[in-house]
């Protein structure tokens, strides 16, 4: 069984980072380690949130871990709270990259051209730089454009995006793939660039308009999860592309939705059987 590391907040109610990587990775048959940045009692979009930071004990469960000869076939990582943390991040892939763990980063900070509460062009910054030491990065086009100093667009082309995944490229991770791209009316999905064979991938599929926390997460941990089931990285972003929209699809049709949060619950089953 594969082992994969997930780096990224519990926010305790709120369906996002932690609470839908372990479920997803579990699900698609990885055994789901986790390493918990901070416990937040929800997610930042809920008001009056409390927030415990957990960087003091990075270091010594991962001493732990090293005395243990823990091994990972991949470490993922999401939302991160504080640059300090990102700094513990690189020593953590330092710690545990053998010449097999695949490392993928997710730079949660930002979407609809809008930083998130907590973060500044400092964290932006130290997030390209750790995006520099993946093998595959998931950025929404809100982050990287923070992250390569291009303008921010709503409305765009493939021109474009094919810009914006080339200045990702610089950064240094082998796989850039941009979420949330449209290059079609009424459509939206993935597209990806492969810097080792200088090859692109683009995936759209039906466009929902409507936006939920925690989509993100979902999406890049069933990438993870699928490419740990020796999926193709293209397959499992189309894959994940698909999951992702459909539960999103299944929650607006729940008439007692949560607002803060998708029904991947109901959608799970059939995750399992997706290809
Ligand atoms: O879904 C990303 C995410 C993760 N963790 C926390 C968040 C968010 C998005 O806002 O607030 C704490």
């Amino acid at each position: 069984m594969k082992r994969v590391l997930t780096v990224q907040d519990i926010s305790c109610l709120g369906k996002c980072s932690i609470t839908i990587a372990l479920p997803v990775l579990s699900a698609l048959g990885s055994e789901a380690v986790i390493l918990p940045t901070a416990v937040l009692s929800t997610h930042t979009m809920f008001k009056n949130f409390t927030c415990k930071d957990l960087s003091d004990q990075i270091e010594p469960i991962v001493e732990h871990w090293k005395s243990e000869g823990v091994e990972f076939d991949a470490i993922y990582t999401g939302y991160l709270g504080t640059i300090g943390q990102i700094d513990q991040m690189k020593e953590l892939f330092k710690a545990f990259r053998g010449n097999d763990t695949l490392i993928i980063v997710d730079p949660v900070m930002a979407d609809n051209g809008k930083l998130y509460p907590a973060f500044d062009m400092d964290y932006v910054k130290k997030n390209a730089e750790l995006c520099g030491e993946a093998d595959i990065i998931v950025p929404n086009i809100t982050e990287a454009s923070f992250m390569t100093g291009m303008e921010y667009r709503e409305e765009y082309d493939e021109a474009y995006v094919k810009e914006l995944l080339s200045r990702l490229n610089e950064l240094g991770a082998k796989i850039s793939v941009l979420t949330g791209v449209s290059l079609e009316e009424g459509m939206t999905g993935v597209m990806g660039y492969d810097s080792s064979k200088d090859e692109y991938y683009v995936y759209q599929n039906k466009r929902i308009d409507a936006t939920y926390h925690g989509t993100g997460d979902l999406f890049s941990s069933t990438c993870v999860g699928e490419i740990m089931k020796g999926r193709d990285w293209r397959d499992a972003m189309r894959i994940s592309a698909d999951y992702t929209a459909h539960t999103i699809e299944v929650t607006l049709k729940n008439p007692e939705k949560p607002w803060y949060g998708v029904d991947f619950e109901a959608t799970m089953p059939e995750l399992i059987n997706m290809r």
